[in-house]
Order: structure tokens, then sequence, then C-alpha cells
């Protein structure tokens, strides 16, 4: 019984940490941005090319996501998106990147080079990819400023879609760890009350 207890306290309580903090440092889902060709962003800045803003009711390519962006606009070159914000990126906590990805509707293969901190991915889509969503944990070794951005390759007007992207800070496990060490101190000076 009193083991049952003692691994229903860990779990609430790791789940307690868990939520007290993770910190969401970054969201952006486009729903208030105005539909357009060739758009600029509110809390980006658009370079290399161009972006669209489409979603209900305007070349809506995947209803039910409100807004989100073409990463290649309407100019014949792809767009690169950057934040405004500038991460502040610090060894010790884990980064959660996380976005939303829809393929190309002109049945054609696309990518997109996507970077914070020391973190590079190309994400490459097939036609028939669909809606997927992705998320990767990112560190750091040391403490480094840094924005993110979305850097798409073609020259086509359409490429992949992009929406809801957020940037999480979670501490590493060591926390848990040494938090488990505690409570397990406190599990055996129980232990010993009862004997
Ligand atoms: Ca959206
Ligand atoms: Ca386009
Ligand atoms: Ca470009």
């Amino acid at each position: 019984m009193k083991k049952i207890l003692l691994s229903l306290m860990l779990t609430s309580a790791m789940a307690a940490s868990a939520s007290a903090h993770a910190s969401l440092l970054f969201e952006d889902n486009f729903n208030a941005e105005n539909r357009a060709l060739n758009a600029s962003l509110t809390n980006w800045t658009v370079s290399n090319g161009s972006i669209d803003v489409i979603g209900t009711g305007y070349f809506d390519f995947y209803p039910g996501n409100g807004n989100y962006l073409d990463l290649d606009g309407s100019t014949r070159n792809a767009g690169k998106i950057t934040t405004h914000t500038a991460f502040s990126l610090n060894p010790g906590v884990t980064y959660l990147l996380s976005f939303d990805l829809g393929s190309s509707k002109l049945g054609d293969t696309n990518s997109v080079n996507v970077s914070l901190g020391n973190f590079s991915e190309t994400f490459t889509l097939a036609p028939n990819a669909g809606w997927q969503q992705f998320t990767r944990s990112i560190t750091v070794l040391g403490e480094m400023s840094s924005n993110l951005s979305f850097d798409h390759a073609g020259a086509d007007n359409m490429g992949l879609m992009l929406d809801n992207v957020s940037v999480t800070a979670v501490p590493e496990p060591e926390t848990y760890a040494l938090m488990l060490a505690g409570l397990g101190l406190i599990g055996f000076s129980v232990r010993r009350r009862v004997r």
C-alpha cells in the first residue's frame, strides 16, 4: 500500500514539475494574419523571395486550419521567414520545436530548411504526404542567441504549407533526477518513522 502511495506521489510530482517548468517561448498559428499573396507577417521577416498567407476561403488547400503559409509565394522565388524574436538558448534546457507542414498541391516534392541555434534540418515532403506535425528536440552546448527560420527551396509559386509553429523550453532530465532523489529520501524517512 505504501509503495503504491509513494509511486503515486512520484508520478504526480513528476507531472506537476513537468508542467511547472516547461515554458512556451513562441507560438504562431498565423490565424490573425491578413490573407494575401506575397504577404508580410507580424512575427516574422520575409526575405529572399515571398510567401503567401492563405486559408479559410482563400486558396484553402487544407481546410480546418484557419490561416497558414504557402512558403513559396507568388514571385517565382520561394521565401525565407525569420522570427523577429531572437531566442536565448541555454545549455541544460531542451527546446522543443514543433510545426505542421502540408505538401504542395502541384504534385511535386518540396523541401524547406529549418534552423534554430545549431539545429538545421531540411524537411522534404512528397506530393502525397498530406498534413503532418513535426517535433524536434534542440539542445545547445554553450549559451547562444538565435532566430528561428524556415527557408524554402523552389520557385514554382506553390511550396510546403506551414502552420502552428511553437518553441517550448523544457528542463533536462537532470532536474527530475534530483527531485526523485529528494523524494526517495522523504520515502526513506517515512519508512524509518513507521518502524
Ligand atoms: Ca493556422
Ligand atoms: Ca504561392
Ligand atoms: Ca528564395
